[in-house]
């Protein structure tokens, strides 16, 4: 079964509707702002999270990019406040060089880049901190990339993308275990580019690289079920479920707990596996 990937946004304007802050002025990485973050958090390992994926940058499509400095000011604490606390890897999604850098020195553990280690500087920095560094793909950038996009053949141009930026980072001395790939859901792509990719998912990799998969309560889950994103929760497990069905290593999800129990029944139909947790006799 795939890893679970808690999303935790350290952004004033998450799309999903559970960026923690409403201002700015409020992330200054202490008081009541990282007692917020720590509880938010342990609620996501308490629920099953084997990942915490901590963003700085909206990405949502029309998001314009912030600084360096909100950036670090907005996920460095958070950061290191983790780290410290939980036993589970540290992500930090970022394409900032500088981001990378800080967020490796104040304890993550994996580089979560939207941008593939395409910004000037990210692959010298990426490899420097010698963590893993999942490469995602995405057509354009956040503010124009749902505009117009536009593909001959998706599966095939995102799978050269994924496999080009995987030998760039092969030729910059990154050791290729350390490597993952993610085809982007939502970023640069249509509907039906979508569900091409998913159908697609488990040939979307150069072999024996590991696939990220991101879908949770995007805008394909209201595109088929015609919901709004505070009620995407059952469309984005069904759709956690069907990556991991096409042997996705981790699923990045908003709701860890209901992902969960999900990927334990998958768990135990294909594989006859039930881990063993507290039954209640009186349930029937
Ligand atoms: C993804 C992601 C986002 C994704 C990976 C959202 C940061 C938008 N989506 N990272 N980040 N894959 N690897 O819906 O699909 O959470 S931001």
């Amino acid at each position: 079964m795939p890893l679970i990937m808690g999303i935790l946004n350290a952004t004033p304007d998450s799309f999903s509707g559970d960026g923690l802050f409403a201002d700015d002025a409020i992330f200054e990485g202490r008081g009541p702002y990282l007692d917020g973050v720590v509880a938010r958090a342990a609620t996501l390992v308490a629920e099953g999270a084997d990942l915490l994926d901590v963003g700085g940058e909206s990405t949502r499509p029309g998001a314009v990019p912030v600084s360096d400095d909100v950036e670090l000011a907005r996920v460095i604490p958070v950061i290191a406040a983790l780290a410290a606390r939980f036993d589970v890897p540290i992500s930090v999604d970022t394409s900032s060089p500088v981001v990378m850098r800080e967020a490796a020195t104040a304890g993550a553990a994996l580089i979560n880049d939207v941008r593939a280690l395409r910004r000037p500087g990210a692959m010298e920095a990426a490899a420097a901190t010698r963590l893993p560094v999942c490469l995602m793909h995405m057509q354009g950038d956040p503010g124009t990339m749902q505009a117009y996009p536009h593909y001959g053949d998706v599966v095939a141009e995102v799978r050269d993308f994924l496999a080009g930026r995987v030998a760039a980072c092969g030729a910059a001395g990154m050791a290729p275990e350390l490597l993952l790939v993610d085809p982007g859901f939502g970023f640069g792509k249509t509907l039906a580019h979508n569900l091409a990719l998913l159908r697609a998912l488990s040939d979307i990799a150069p072999p024996g690289v590991p696939v990220v998969a991101g879908l949770s309560r995007k805008r394909m889950v209201g595109e088929i079920t015609g919901r709004p994103v505070a009620s995407r929760i059952h469309g984005s497990v069904a759709l956690a479920l069907l990556a991991a069905r096409q042997g996705a290593a981790v699923v990045r999800v908003h709701d860890v707990a209901a992902t969960a129990d999900a990927l334990k029944i998958l768990a135990a139909v294909e594989h006859g596996s039930i881990a063993p947790g507290p039954f209640d006799e009186s349930i029937q």
